[in-house]
């Protein structure tokens, strides 16, 4: 066991796929109580039985939608008792749709991905925090991206929800100051997840040619950070962590080298 994460309860969001499936893992190897959310419930119920065979990880499924602001409110208040206490909230749900310039872009993607990535972000934080800040404990890490530092073309509005996400992360830790809660935004680089496939809707080829040619991150990367970042000492607050692969430098510049 890497960390002994013991009778810790840690809430993942966007646990059915790519980085938050990871972090499930890498955290049931070290013996947290997972709380696995996202909508696709028989993939959560797929990862629980993992889970459950290959660590004994004690899992409780919450599937929702994070954009809705009622259905997060009723499921997180709803938990039974000995599930209430979360140490850790884990606001890793998002996605992306499209890349159109930003002149022609399609309003419910724009709507998807504002009330995904930052809306969602905000009720799940709303619905968690106050029983951290009731308990004086507690550590909120979301998830971030590099593309809330490097706009790219047709990448405006899931860059704008990023950068969303790194002021409400830092908001946050304001607004806590005075209490132990933590609060951490890990901003990752090209990570070949579903991510690609969600934002050409099922366009195979495309969503492949994001990562052709170089080494993207795999989630596990990512979970390793996110594992990093909550077993510091108590006194410590990462705030950001930055992760992109040695073949990018922006999001942009990508070597792609490696070939087809
Ligand atoms: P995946 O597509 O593999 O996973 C996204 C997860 O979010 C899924 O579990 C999905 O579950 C969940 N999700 C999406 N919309 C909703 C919703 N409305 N309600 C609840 N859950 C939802 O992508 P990643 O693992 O790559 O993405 C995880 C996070 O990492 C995202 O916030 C993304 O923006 C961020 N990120 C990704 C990078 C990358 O290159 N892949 C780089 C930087 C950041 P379901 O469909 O079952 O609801
Ligand atoms: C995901 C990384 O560069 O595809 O946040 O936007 S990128």
């Amino acid at each position: 066991m890497p960390f002994d994460l013991s009778n810790r309860t840690i809430l993942i969001t966007g646990a059915s796929s790519g980085i938050g499936a990871a972090c499930a893992r890498q955290l049931g190897t070290c013996g947290a109580r997972l709380i696995l959310s996202a909508r696709r419930k028989e993939k959560l119920q797929s990862l629980s039985n993992e889970l459950e065979q290959s660590y004994k990880t004690e899992t409780l499924l919450l599937p929702l939608d994070v954009q809705s602001a009622d259905d997060v409110a009723a499921s997180v208040e709803g938990l039974p008792a000995s599930w209430q206490e979360i140490d850790v909230l884990i606001n890793n749900a998002g996605l992306s749709r499209g890349l159109d310039p930003q002149q022609n872009g399609v309003l419910q993607d724009w709507e998807e991905m504002i009330d995904t990535n930052v809306k969602g972000l905000l009720y799940m934080t709303r619905a968690v925090v106050p029983g951290m800040v009731e308990r004086q404990a507690g550590h909120v890490v979301n998830i971030g991206s590099i593309a809330a530092r490097y706009t790219y073309p047709g990448g405006s509005v899931y860059c704008a929800t990023k950068s969303a996400v790194k002021v409400l992360s830092e908001g946050l830790k304001i607004d806590l100051l005075g209490t132990p809660i933590r609060v951490t935004n890990i901003e990752p680089g090209l990570v070949e997840t579903e991510f690609s496939d969600v934002r050409f809707r099922g366009d195979t080829d495309r969503a492949e040619s994001v990562y052709r040619g170089m080494t993207a991150l795999t989630p596990d990367d990512i979970a390793d950070s996110i594992l990093f970042s909550i077993t510091r000492p108590a006194h410590v607050n990462i705030s950001e962590l930055y992760v992109i692969p040695t073949d990018q430098s922006s999001g942009t510049l990508i070597d792609r080298r490696a070939g087809p």
